[in-house]
């Protein structure tokens, strides 16, 4: 099997464990441009994430990650933050 392949099966595995490597996530209760930054903020502190995208106006967080991480972790960071998140 070459290692694309191979990589590719590890996500789908990793992603039915509930990890993610890419991932969506609806927030409840922004209000601001400090609401943005602080879920940025919490997220980005999450090991392995890579990348966020916070959206205002659709209330939704875009986050990226350079290995599997758990989908539980992320929303607890935003929870910690004092928002709510749930995937999407
Ligand atoms: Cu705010």
């Amino acid at each position: 099997m070459n290692i694309y392949l191979e990589s590719w099966f590890l996500n789908v595995k990793e992603t039915l464990m509930n990890k993610v490597i890419q991932v969506k996530l609806k927030i409840d209760g922004m209000s601001c441009q400090h609401c943005v930054m602080r879920i940025q903020k919490a997220l980005q502190k999450v090991p392995g994430v890579s990348s966020v995208k916070v959206d205002l106006a659709k209330e939704e967080a875009e986050v990226t990650t350079d290995r599997a991480v758990q989908v539980q972790d992320l929303i607890s960071a935003v929870v910690d933050a004092g928002y709510e998140a749930r995937v999407i």
